[in-house]
């Protein structure tokens, strides 16, 4: 039983809600490791076609409960507790082989903001922003931030809001390419849940290992990229729904992808 989170399945699709409201859904050692679980269960469950990360309330999430850290016991370093918790999740959610949504519903800060910048498809309310708020306690960026922004936003916008901690709204998110969409708030449910249906309606096999061959490609030479491409290329083309692709193309129809 998940205290901290809420975790549903339906119709392939399973969302995952950070559930502390009340605290802007700051991250403390149970809700990460719940998050862990969450991912963990999604990416076994074979019924479970595309994964959506969201926050209760008026925020994604303001990033470490800094209340819990100035009261974590000392035997374990920032290091430590960002290897086991934080580092763990944005590796997770980035090497599914099932597409992740984070659904963007409010403020997202430290490493709030680093956890949605790990989801594939990164969609924004109009009433999110973002911000790297780890200098603003004088820490550095965390979590994935400095590997993940820099290749979304490029490394003069990335640096800046790494530096300087201002907010971001979602309007320039979006300008920025940090985003895919904004949506307005009173859309945004309906909006999220549409992409997700879609994504769980489409061939599963082939957008894992899509998002394998582009993960890779990120620190791949041209040469390793096209390798990787035709080495996935055979499982891809050796699945069912790829058949039924190819079929349905031939036969004029529309396809109906199984995820197998
Ligand atoms: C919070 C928090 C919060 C506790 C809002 N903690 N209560 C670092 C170190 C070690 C290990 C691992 O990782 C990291 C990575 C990090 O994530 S470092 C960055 C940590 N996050 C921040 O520094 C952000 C702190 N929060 C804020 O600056 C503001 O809350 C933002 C700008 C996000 C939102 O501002 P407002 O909309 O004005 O909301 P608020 O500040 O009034 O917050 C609402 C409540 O949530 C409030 O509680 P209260 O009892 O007064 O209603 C806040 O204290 C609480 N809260 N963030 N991170």
């Amino acid at each position: 039983m998940f205290e901290t989170i809420h975790y549903q399945v339906t119709s392939a699709i399973a969302t995952i809600v950070l559930n502390r409201p009340e605290k802007l859904n700051a991250l403390n050692e149970r809700m990460t490791h719940e998050m862990l679980e969450a991912f963990n269960q999604a990416a076994q469950d074979e019924h479970v076609r595309v994964i959506v990360l969201t926050g209760a309330g008026r925020g994604f999430s303001a990033g470490q409960d800094l209340e819990d850290l100035q009261h974590r016991s000392d035997d374990v370093s920032i290091g430590d507790h960002l290897r086991r918790g934080y580092n763990a999740l944005v590796l997770l959610m980035r090497t599914i082989e099932k597409p992740v949504i984070t659904a963007i519903n409010g403020v997202a800060a430290g490493a709030g903001m680093s956890i949605a910048l790990a989801g594939d498809f990164r969609l924004a309310s109009d009433r999110a922003s973002f911000i790297q708020a780890f200098i603003r306690i004088g820490l550095i960026p965390d979590s994935g931030s400095t590997w993940l922004l820099p290749r979304l936003i490029g490394p003069t916008r990335a640096l800046e809001l790494m530096t300087t901690g201002d907010r971001l709204s979602a309007a320039d998110a979006l300008a920025w390419g940090l985003v895919n969409r904004v949506i307005p708030a009173e859309e945004f449910e309906a909006t999220v849940a549409a992409w997700a249906r879609r994504l769980a309606e489409a061939p599963t096999r082939a957008l894992g290992l899509t998002k394998r061959a582009f993960n890779q490609a990120l620190t791949s030479t041209l040469a390793e990229a096209l390798e990787v491409e035709a080495v996935l290329q055979d499982v891809a083309g050796a699945t069912a729904d790829s058949r039924e692709g190819v079929q349905a193309f031939l036969e004029k129809r529309a396809p109906v992808f199984t995820g197998r």
